[in-house]
């Protein structure tokens, strides 16, 4: 069991899952880049997510959004595969061909705090590697709090 983070990315890559072909098929999740969505002056957030050519993992696999709203999403998928992204939002997820070289745009609208997940349903690519995180930071609505401990505050 890893307690650090070195730890666990040492282990990570020792096991082989921070890529994509080594230990299986595809890398982990967490094992990607992490990126901020930046913020317009109208308080919609922005954000470019890519495909990488021959990685099938997202570019960032996690996007943290600084709160719950809108978030224009540009998609690149600079692959020589066709993929596709099934985004979340409030109401019903988007869902967006990406042929090969192409890009997309997808306006979302995450208002809860949480973790969203993202990913190319198409092929299996989801199996291999082709799945992201949104995570969104901020305040749990009371209700929907549970009893847990005071957590650390910036
Ligand atoms: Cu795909």
């Amino acid at each position: 069991m890893t307690s650090t983070a070195q730890e666990r990315s040492a282990l990570l890559s020792k096991v082989g899952l921070d890529s994509q072909n080594k230990a299986a098929l595809g890398r982990l999740l967490a094992s990607g880049n992490i990126a901020q969505a930046t913020e317009r002056e109208d308080g919609r957030m922005q954000a470019t997510v890519r495909i990488n050519p021959d990685e099938l993992c997202w570019d960032p696999s996690i996007l943290v959004l600084p709160h719950g709203g809108d978030v224009d999403l540009e998609l690149i998928n600079d692959d020589l595969n066709t993929h596709c992204a099934l985004l979340p939002s409030n109401g019903d997820r988007k869902f967006i061909w990406l042929v090969n070289h192409s890009r997309g745009r997808a306006s979302l609208n995450l208002d809860g705090p949480g973790c969203y997940w993202f990913s190319s349903p198409t092929g299996n690519d989801e199996g291999r590697g082709l799945t992201g995180a949104i995570v969104v930071l901020g305040e749990v609505p009371p209700e929907a709090r549970l009893d847990r401990p005071a957590q650390p505050r910036p």
